[in-house]
């Protein structure tokens, strides 16, 4: 299924810039078919997506999934193919030997090439980016890790992100090999993973399956549009526009942008003073729960000559940043509940999405719906005198598995 979602940006990078070409070569023989039909034949070919991985290990198998090409024919029309899904175009060489230098893909008599590397060197480690990932799911859903990156470090040479890696999950001594990214399927609890290549293992991290609900902060509906059907979600009650001044019915985000990974992707960020959001969550009956909020801390306290992209973010306690209520009755939030900033060497927009865990405490839940209200009154400062608050992620309500009133 990583196949499926690699091909898929292909495919929407493809709708995106190439707007009158005809999509073929899904299916073998159509390409040819089409070709022969209109008897007209290929002058040349170019790269709509060349191959990302340009370096190798002798031994690797040359991954056509990711590759688009598009072939120019005689009589104007072009064809654009995926290589792994076109049984008409060749690939040359098909394993890489040290040496080698350039793979080359033939179709319609013409062949086009690009310039790879093989290296022969021991992998000496791996490095494991989940930021894109959602790595906490409740029990009744899998985890998608389709959009996980994997880099593998060899002495010598700059790192090299690789595909053909093995995610493996360490049960007490047991290793269990988990084969489909896109739906890896745990039981609850904390599950320690790891990802092997080459004979090389990365160091562990962890996935966690929670018996509960997990509301994203961008799931949000219009008030008056929610119905009788509708379990778990958010409502932005106020929103306060970017001049500071209450402004209801102004879109609330989530401001999401392709660098800014969140769980469920996206987040309700740009919180101002006086913006009152609710978290709506569902419970079968009454029963006692761990609310947990994922949010990332906006105190910036150092940017790059004003222009807010931080150098450093401090951490925000968050009994300063919000009142929260559940179904009218105030939760007291304990000063343990703190978003860590975080700082960087360079200027990091990174950093406004530094997303972390803090707890609300375990709470009464009453049967149906559940609200929780959001009031944000933030009282600190950022270095650019303004006041701020914080991005919100999700809210995780962790269910007492043995119900309780
Ligand atoms: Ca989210």
């Amino acid at each position: 299924m990583k196949f499926v979602v690699k091909l898929n940006a292909v495919v929407a990078l493809l709708a995106a810039g190439l707007t009158c070409c005809m999509f073929v070569g899904c299916g073998s023989g159509e390409t040819q078919q089409s070709t022969s039909e209109q008897g007209a034949t290929v002058t040349d070919l170019e790269f709509i997506l060349p191959a990302k991985q340009t370096v190798y290990f002798a031994g690797d198998k040359f991954d056509g999934s990711r590759v688009a090409i598009q072939a120019n024919l005689s009589d104007g029309t072009r064809e654009v193919f995926i290589v792994a899904r076109e049984e008409n175009c060749t690939v040359e060489p098909q394993y890489f030997s040290m040496g080698d230098n350039h793979v080359t893909f033939t179709y319609g008599g013409k062949s086009i090439s690009q310039n790879i590397h093989v290296i022969d060197a021991p992998v000496s480690s791996l490095d494991v980016d989940l930021s894109a990932v959602t790595t906490s799911v409740t029990s009744t859903d899998k985890l998608d890790l389709s959009d996980m990156t994997v880099t593998a470090n060899c002495e010598n040479y700059d790192p090299i992100e690789v595909d053909e890696f093995t995610l493996v999950e360490i049960n007490n001594r047991e290793e269990i090999i988990h084969e489909d990214l896109s739906q890896v399927s745990l039981g609850t609890g904390l599950h320690e993973m790891k990802v092997l290549f080459k004979d090389c293992y990365s160091d562990s991290f962890y996935l966690d399956v929670f018996y509960g609900v997990a509301v994203e902060a961008e799931n949000v509906l219009d008030a008056d549009k929610v119905t009788a059907d509708d379990r778990n979600y958010v409502v932005v009650d106020t929103n306060v526009g970017e001049s500071g001044s209450t402004a209801t019915g102004v879109s609330p985000g989530p401001i999401m942008k392709p660098s800014e990974p969140a769980f469920g992707g996206g987040y309700l960020g740009d919180l101002k003073n006086g913006a009152v959001f609710s978290f709506h969550v569902w419970s079968d009956e009454a029963r006692t729960a761990d609310i947990l909020l994922r949010a990332s801390s906006g105190y910036l306290l150092r940017d790059d000559k004003g222009n807010w992209v931080p150098y450093e973010m401090g951490n925000m306690m968050l009994n300063r940043l919000f009142s929260v209520s559940l179904n009218g009755t105030p939760l007291s939030i304990s000063a343990d509940a703190v978003l860590e900033g975080g700082s960087s060497d360079t200027p990091d927009p990174m950093l406004w999405v530094n997303w972390k865990m803090v707890s609300l405490g375990n709470v009464q839940l009453q049967e149906g719906d559940n609200v929780f209200t959001f009031t944000v009154n933030s009282d600190y400062i950022n270095c650019n005198n303004a006041s701020c608050a914080c991005n919100v992620d999700r809210l995780e309500v962790r269910f007492n598995e043995h119900g309780g009133v």
